[in-house]
């Protein structure tokens, strides 16, 4: 124990995620790129629920976990706090960080995210993206892909999943002026560590959206997570980038795009698709477009 308390000095393992989770690496990736003390904030969802469950807890961190909605608010009330400490000579200096599911961010949790952000508040706000409300069984997001069958979406004779393209919260949180925007993965570690440290030493309000497979609900073996998160990249259905200030970097471009078959194909989300062909073709499109769109930013200087 002491060792892993050594190692893991702010967020322990052995909670209790499905086995081959991307949670905790996320989690600890992101936590360990700063030797100051943290201030964290926990939105309900699958990482909450993994990490408290009494009487045993994850966090060696000052944590607090608030209701689905309103982690940025949580995390901004507790900034200002010490920032009026600060008036009144207290020194130390504190990071705050604000985790949250897609649900808790694309959508029920929006409203908080964009306040905080447009007030300024210094915190960096991490994003899980499993790409739906996983922890109550997988109902659909904002950030759910096209296709994917969903307790709420769920593909039949009349519907074939999702009929919706997903919302892009990454431009979204880019046009409130953020100083620091990052799409990360867990495949790519050095990236995602080197993404984490600047979001969190840059000052304002900064965000990493990482993508985070999830192998209950995407339904895949718990072994493949890193190559299902790699093939989201291949394929360039999730672009590793940044935009500081507002100029755009793209990290990786694969020499040879994969289609987008090659990351569906692995998912019992979208097991249906393969006798509608022409769905997989509009995702496929969608995601073209997307990678261009991307790559005309990266352009503008
Ligand atoms: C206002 C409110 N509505 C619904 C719930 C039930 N609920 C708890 S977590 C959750 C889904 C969270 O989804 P997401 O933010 O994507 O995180 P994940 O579970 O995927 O980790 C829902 C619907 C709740 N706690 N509060
Ligand atoms: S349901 Fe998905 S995101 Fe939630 S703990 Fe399991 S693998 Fe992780």
């Amino acid at each position: 124990m002491a060792e892993v308390k050594k190692n893991n000095p702010k967020y322990s393992p052995g909670g209790r995620t499905c086995a081959g989770c991307a949670i905790p690496l996320i989690v600890n990736n992101v936590l360990s790129q700063t030797e100051k003390p943290i201030v964290a904030g926990v939105a309900t969802g699958c990482l909450e629920v993994t990490s408290t469950i009494y009487p045993y807890n994850a966090w060696n961190i000052p944590c607090i976990h608030n209701a689905f909605e309103n982690v940025a608010s949580t995390i901004a009330g507790v900034e200002s706090a010490f920032k009026y400490r600060k008036k009144n000579g207290f020194e130390e200096k504190i990071k705050f960080v604000a985790f949250a599911g897609d649900g808790g961010a694309y959508d029920i949790g929006f409203q908080a995210i964009s306040g905080a952000f447009e007030r300024g508040h210094d915190f960096t706000l991490v994003v899980y993206d499993n790409e739906g409300y996983q922890n109550t069984g997988g109902q659909r997001s904002g950030a759910t892909p096209l296709g994917a069958d969903t307790t709420t979406t769920p593909a039949g004779k009349v519907k074939k999943g999702k009929e919706e393209q997903r919302k892009n919260l990454t431009e979204i949180l880019v046009a409130h002026r953020s100083p620091y925007v990052a799409q990360a993965a867990i495949h790519d570690l050095e990236d995602l560590k080197k993404k984490a440290k600047k979001a969190i030493e840059t000052k304002g309000p900064t965000a990493l959206i990482i993508l985070a497979p999830c192998t209950t609900i995407w339904g895949f073996p718990p072994a493949k997570t890193l190559e299902i998160s790699k093939l989201a990249t291949e394929t360039n259905f999730w672009p590793l980038y940044e935009v500081e200030n507002g100029k755009y970097i793209v990290n990786i471009k694969p020499a040879k795009e994969k289609p987008i078959k090659e990351f569906i194909n692995q998912q019992k989300r979208f097991a249906h698709l393969k006798d509608y062909p022409e769905k997989i073709e509009e995702l496929q499109k969608i995601v073209n477009k997307e990678w261009k769109r991307l790559l005309k930013l990266e352009e503008k200087k």
